[in-house]
């Protein structure tokens, strides 16, 4: 699925001004902010096309109306978020009445280059239209029009006016996977914690979650003919605390809530390495039959199933078929990564019964770079994370795998942002707000048409609870959201950086707590 550019021309020529900075205040005459401009979104859109004589105001009176059965989950979060900032009524009506001002969801035929994640936004002064051919499009369009209203919209009650600039946006993602990928099992995080986190990433068009669910340090989802990787392989965690894990239905409340954001859960058992709390749990997954202690320090490497141990198989039947069973995604992650302790035939012999065992599930198998260099399944997505240009990336792309590019050098949230930083790792960094957007996934050795798309990764050994995920995260995840969405022309680091900044109200309004980065010049407040 790739949109492509037809029918834009005009629109693109029109649409001068896109990375245009903030909102600025109008002239002395008047205290009335400024709308914020089509083109200062995160992520950039395609196409912005301002009309400055065509602003709509939101006021009590207004109305949302739906039109095709996909609107209608995205009329129910939008209202809530407009009627929470505002206080108006905002009722979702089949069709408005006459002089009542109208944000239209419109589900349907739309123009072809927006593909099945695209929207158009049409701003007049009688209405917001925003138009896809999918729920996930209105979603999208839906959080633009969210960014395009003043911060102050996500404080409940505020005080208006509520003006949208005038014009239209006709915009798509660069690539069809812009993943956030989340580390549960170095520190266990409560099903309220990714709840948010989801909401956050879905504000940047995010449509991908990768949940690293289990680790040398815990396991995190119960398993019902395993039940004791959850109770002594879920009870502790990196420094020793209580750890935790998700139930099955738990776990499907996550994905529920992802999914209610247009966000595809990709479920993570690592494998065959960094399984000490599988092991600990265990005993007869052991090559010796003996039970390793449970681990809470931060190595990485240690640790291996015994490949080619029949119950090994059983075990991988078991967890990934009751995995798949609770998943609606198309993808089960298999990990992968860093498994030193076994030789290399093992190694290959046991991705290529793994990844046949998602087949075998109907899934489509994702795993960390390193499985390029067994035989994969036609499909196969392989996440480039090293600095991305690892020889298995290159082995894995030669035999056509999908490819998403999650370089440490830039896009590891986990990484300090300059030497002082107090949370972080450092074995990849420094990775500053600038690195983090300082990048290009065509950049990266593999053809094309095999670029999926890129990931944010938040593995979480120092990070312990939410306010740590968010100051890591933001303000680097945005820069990445940008590039696995925006078209490479529209990249500037100096216009970015300012799109960036007027960002930081809303997180305030939201209550995130970023790491005010000296490299952005942050408004005053
Ligand atoms: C490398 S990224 C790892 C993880 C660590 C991470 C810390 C990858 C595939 N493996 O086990 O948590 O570095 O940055």
């Amino acid at each position: 699925m790739r949109a492509g550019a037809v029918g834009l021309v005009s629109l693109l020529a029109l649409g001068a001004g896109l990375g245009a900075c903030a909102a600025s205040t109008a002239g002395p005459e008047t205290t009335t902010p400024m709308p914020v401009p089509l083109s200062a979104i995160i992520p950039a859109p395609v196409a912005a096309h301002p009309d400055p004589a065509a602003d709509f105001t939101l006021d009590r009176s207004s109305v949302i109306t739906v039109s095709g059965g996909a609107a209608d989950p995205t009329a129910q979060w939008l209202a809530t978020l407009l009627r929470r900032g505002t206080g108006f009524p905002l009722p979702i009506v089949s069709s408005a009445r006459q002089g009542e001002r109208v944000i239209a969801l419109v589900a349907g035929p739309a123009d072809p280059s927006i593909g099945d994640e695209g929207y158009m936004l049409s701003v007049t002064p009688s209405e917001v239209v925003i138009r896809a051919s999918s729920g996930a499009g209105l979603f999208h369009g839906a959080e633009t029009l969210r960014q395009l209203l003043p911060a102050r919209i996500e404080d409940p009650g505020s005080p208006g006016p509520w003006v949208v600039s005038g014009g239209q946006i006709l915009d798509y993602p660069r690539y069809p996977w812009r993943g956030a990928m989340l580390d549960v099992a170095r520190h266990f995080f409560s099903v309220a914690d990714v709840e948010r986190y989801i909401d956050e990433i879905a504000l940047y068009k995010i449509n991908v979650l990768h949940l690293h669910l289990s680790d040398d340090q815990g396991w995190r989802i119960a398993i019902s003919a395993w039940p004791q990787l959850a109770t002594i392989g879920g009870s502790t965690e990196v420094g020793g605390g209580l750890g935790g894990y998700y139930t099955g239905e738990q776990y499907q409340e996550i994905v529920a809530y992802a999914a209610s954001r247009y966000i595809t859960v990709v479920p993570e058992i690592d494998t065959p390495g960094h399984v000490n709390a599988a092991l600990a749990s265990y005993p007869e997954l052991n090559c010796d039959g003996i039970a390793p202690a449970p681990y809470t320090g931060t190595d990485v490497g240690f640790s291996s199933l015994c490949v080619g141990k029949p119950i090994t198989t059983q075990f991988l039947d078991d967890v990934i078929g009751e995995l798949a069973a609770l998943t609606p995604g198309a993808y089960i992650d298999i990990g992968g990564d860093e498994a030193t302790t076994i030789p290399a035939p093992d190694y290959a012999s046991f991705v290529e019964q793994v990844t046949q065992i998602v087949v075998k599930q109907g899934k489509t198998p994702v795993g960390w770079a390193e499985i390029g260099a067994a035989t994969l399944p036609p499909g196969t997505v392989v996440e480039g994370w090293d600095t991305g240009h690892d020889a298995s990336v290159q082995e894995a792309a030669a035999q056509g795998a999908r490819v998403v590019l999650a370089p440490a050098d830039h896009a590891y949230l986990d990484q300090k942002y300059d030497p002082e930083t107090a949370l972080g790792l450092t074995w990849a960094g420094p990775v500053s707000v600038e690195a983090s957007y300082a990048w290009d996934p065509a950049q990266y050795g593999v053809p094309a048409g095999q670029v999926e798309g890129v990931e944010a990764t938040l593995f979480s050994e120092t990070l312990t609870t939410m306010s740590d995920l968010e100051f890591m995260a933001f303000p680097r995840l945005p820069g990445i959201a940008e590039i696995g969405w925006s078209p490479p022309s529209s990249h500037s680091w100096d216009a970015y950086r300012e799109r960036l900044a007027a960002q930081a109200p809303r997180w305030e309004a939201l209550g995130i707590g970023f790491y005010r980065s000296p490299e952005i010049p942050w408004p005053a407040g």
